[in-house]
């Protein structure tokens, strides 16, 4: 267990919650639905388009039974509308279920990362598909990798992702960081570097993982993460017994040549649970995991977020108050 307790947490002044949040839910969903969350967000062909966890069950219950992803569309990023069915779903003797979207547009084409626990340990998925109905999957990491997010071009000739390997023997506990790695195809990856260590997070004591897909700024590529810190002293934050961890989203920079380089990293978070459906109710309270971010041609910043493991809600704010929060 850490001894480097963090105590309180505030999101940061720049950041304004959406009144309307949760921005999607289970009773949005028209099938079986229960926790509507961890979603990927792109603006694609004039529409943004969002796919989202959902593990279904029942919330009355408090009963999950499986996990699928779904599909919504929205003219404004605001107000969606769920697809009639699942659009994706990964299922067999060996793989017990894919989560945690991440849409990254690629050479004009959406690209999927995606978790997928397995028989033999969790790996990280990249899909491509060009209407959201047919994926083709394209590289499975060895285990045990995920929250794998692609750069929406190419860096130095190379496509570059981020993701986060689970060292459970080297490392000591759960003490995980964020790597990049590159590829000349999508399918091999490798030049594996450290991008972010979890001692240089202040608000981290256990892991961290790279959030939504980067964005590019002429300062640099614009980063969230999330990051998560444990107190044994926590008790019954949802529906289980107990949840010790909070998660909070953080924001870094990163060199636009060398993307492996932290230019600038906010010492504190920039969303840490704090509404009532981030702190009281669902699933796991406490968790906040973007997994989205649009930069809109104003400067504003959507970002999509995960809320207390159970509903999905939006933040904005202004690209240069988050640069400015990374030193830039
Ligand atoms: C992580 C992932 C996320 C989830 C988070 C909090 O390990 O499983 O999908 O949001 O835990 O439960």
């Amino acid at each position: 267990m850490p001894d480097d307790l963090i105590g309180e947490l505030h999101s940061s002044p720049v950041i304004t919650r959406y009144a309307g949040n949760p921005v999607l839910s289970h009773t949005d969903v028209p099938y079986n639905a229960a926790l509507v969350f961890n979603a990927g967000v792109a603006k694609w062909q004039g529409r943004y388009v969002m796919v989202f966890r959902n593990d279904y069950g029942s919330v009355e219950e408090q009963r999950l039974e499986g996990t699928n992803m779904g599909l919504a569309f929205s003219d404004d990023g605001l107000h969606w509308t769920v697809e009639p069915k699942p659009c994706f779903e990964m299922h067999d003797d060996e793989i017990r279920r894919a989560y945690d979207p991440r849409i990254t547009l690629l050479e004009g084409r959406p690209h999927l990362c995606f978790a997928v626990d397995t028989r033999h340990g969790v790996r990280g998925g990249i899909a491509v598909t060009d209407d959201f109905e047919h994926f083709e999957v394209i590289s499975l990491s060895a285990p045990d990798n995920r929250n794998m997010v692609l750069f929406p071009e190419k860096v130095g000739g190379r496509y570059v992702r981020l993701e986060r390997p689970f060292p459970v023997y080297s490392r000591g506990g759960e003490r995980f960081d964020i790597w990049l790695a590159d590829s000349p195809d999508l399918r091999y990856w490798g030049n594996s570097q450290l991008v972010l260590g979890v001692e240089r997070v202040p608000f981290a004591n256990t892991k961290l993982g790279p959030a939504a897909p980067p964005v590019k700024t002429p300062k640099g590529w614009l980063t969230t993460f999330h990051a998560v810190d444990t107190d044994p002293s926590r008790g019954k934050n949802g529906w289980e017994k107990a949840w010790k961890k909070r998660y909070c989203a953080g924001i870094m920079l990163l060199d636009l040549e060398n993307p492996a380089k932290v230019i600038g990293l906010c010492a504190e978070p920039l969303l840490a649970p704090e509404a009532p459906y981030e702190t009281d109710e669902g699933f796991r309270t406490h968790v906040i995991f973007p997994g989205g971010i649009i930069l809109e041609d104003d400067g504003e910043v959507k970002i999509y977020y995960g809320a207390s493991d159970t509903v999905t809600c939006l933040a904005t704010a202004h690209v240069d108050d988050l640069l400015k929060l990374c030193g830039a």
